[in-house]
C-alpha cells in the first residue's frame, strides 16, 4: 500500500518540546487510573494558586492593600504580612469546591481547615507554607511556597489530626513555587524531582529539567551566620572550618525556597540549626523542612537534623519545629559528623557536681 504523503513540519516550529504540568504529572502512571486523574488534578489546583499568587506578586508594589502587615499575629508567633493571608485563603479557595481534598493545614493556621460539608470531600490532605521567605515580599525578592500531600488514612476524620502526625515518608508527593525572576515549579510523586517553568503569556508550567540530580558536593553553605553566638558549639565550629578551607562561598537570601533551589541544581548545603535556647530551630516539620526532604532524597542528597533523617521524624503536634541540615550528600556528612563529634566530646565531659 503506498503511504498518504506527510505535511512537512517544519523543524523548531516548537522552543522546545513543551511538556506541560499535567501531561507530565499523567505520564508518571501506568495508566488513565482514578489515582492518576486524582493526582493530575491536585497538580493542576496547585499550579493555578501558584498562578494565581504570582500574578499578585508581579503587581503588588501597584495595588492597594497588598504590601505590609496585617497587625496580626499568626500560630507561630510571627506577625502576618497581607500576601501571608491572600496565599493562604487561595489555597483554600482553589480546593474548596473541587472534591479532591478532605482538608487543608498551613503554616498560618492554628487548625487545619476543613471542607465544608455542603463541598465534596477528597481523599487527600494537603500541608503548606503559603508564602515561604515573608520578609523579602516587601522589598521585592524571592519567595516560594511549599506543598505535601498526603493520603487521608481510616475512614473517620480526625478532628485533632492526629492522623497528620507521621514521618515524612508518607508524603505522596511535594514541591514547591519559587516566585523570582520567572517563576518555578518544582515536584516529585516519588520518582524523580522535576522543575517547570510558568510561561505567563500561555498561562501554562512547562518543563524545564526532567530528573533532577544534586551534586554530591557544592561550593555554597546557606546560613544565618547572625545566630552564630547563638549556636551549639558544633555548628560554630563547621562554620570556622568552612572559613579556613578553599572551595566554600556563602549565599544567603532569607526565603528557604530560593536558598534550596540553588543547591538543588548547583550543590552545596542548607543549614538552619537549632540554638541554646531554641533546640529545635524555625524550620517546620511539616510545612518546611519534610517536603523539602522529600524532595532532596529523590535528587540523591541528603536531609538531617544533624543526628536523625528528616523524613524518619514523627511529629508530637502540627506546627513542630525541626533542625533542618540539608543539600548535597557529602556537605551534609559534614556538618553531622561535626555535630556527632561535639556530641561524643560532650558525653565524654565528667559530669561536674
Ligand atoms: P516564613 O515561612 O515565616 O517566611 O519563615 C521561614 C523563613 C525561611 O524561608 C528562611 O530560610 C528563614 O525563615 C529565614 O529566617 P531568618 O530570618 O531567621 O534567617
Ligand atoms: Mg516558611
Amino acid at each position: 500500500m503506498v503511504k498518504p504523503e506527510q505535511p512537512v513540519i517544519p523543524e523548531h516550529s516548537l522552543d522546545r518540546d513543551c511538556t506541560t504540568l499535567s501531561r507530565h504529572v499523567l505520564q508518571q502512571f501506568a495508566g488513565f487510573t482514578a489515582e492518576a486523574q486524582d493526582i493530575s488534578a491536585i497538580m493542576n489546583r496547585i499550579a493555578l494558586a501558584a498562578k494565581l499568587i504570582s500574578r499578585r506578586l508581579s503587581r503588588a508594589g501597584l495595588m492597594a492593600g497588598t504590601l505590609g502587615f496585617t497587625g496580626e499575629t499568626n500560630v507561630q508567633g510571627e506577625s502576618v504580612k497581607k500576601m501571608d493571608v491572600y496565599a493562604n485563603e487561595v489555597f483554600i479557595s482553589v480546593f474548596k469546591q473541587s472534591g479532591l481534598i478532605c482538608r487543608l493545614a498551613s503554616e498560618e493556621m492554628d487548625k487545619p481547615y476543613y471542607i465544608p460539608e455542603n463541598c465534596p470531600i477528597g481523599r487527600y490532605t494537603l500541608l503548606y507554607d503559603p508564602i515561604d521567605g515573608s520578609s523579602n515580599v516587601d522589598i521585592n525578592l524571592n519567595i516560594g511556597s511549599i506543598f505535601s500531600l498526603r493520603q487521608l488514612e481510616g475512614d473517620d476524620i480526625d478532628e485533632e489530626a492526629r492522623d497528620m502526625l507521621q514521618s515524612g515518608d508518607k508524603q505522596i508527593a511535594a514541591g514547591y513555587i519559587l516566585y523570582g525572576p520567572s517563576t518555578v515549579l518544582v515536584y516529585s510523586l516519588g520518582s524523580g524531582v522535576h522543575s517547570f517553568i510558568l510561561d505567563p503569556s500561555l498561562g501554562e508550567f512547562i518543563l524545564a529539567e526532567e530528573n533532577i540530580k544534586i551534586p554530591a558536593h557544592g561550593p555554597v553553605y546557606s546560613v544565618n551566620e547572625g545566630n552564630y553566638w547563638q549556636w551549639e558549639e558544633s555548628i560554630r565550629e563547621y562554620i570556622r572550618y568552612v572559613h579556613r578551607h578553599e572551595g566554600y562561598t556563602a549565599r544567603y537570601s532569607g526565603a528557604l525556597v530560593g536558598d534550596f533551589h540553588r543547591i538543588l541544581l548547583q550543590g552545596g548545603v542548607f543549614l538552619y540549626p537549632g540554638t541554646v535556647k531554641k533546640p529545635e530551630g524555625k524550620l517546620r516539620l511539616l510545612y518546611e523542612s519534610a517536603p523539602l526532604a522529600f524532595l532532596i532524597e529523590q535528587a540523591q542528597g541528603k536531609a538531617s537534623t544533624g543526628t536523625q533523617r528528616i523524613l524518619d521524624i514523627v511529629p508530637e503536634k502540627l506546627h513542630a519545629r525541626t533542625p533542618l541540615i540539608i543539600g548535597s550528600r557529602e556537605d551534609v556528612q559534614l556538618v553531622e559528623s561535626f555535630i556527632q563529634d561535639w556530641l561524643r566530646r560532650k558525653s565524654e565531659q565528667p559530669v561536674t557536681a
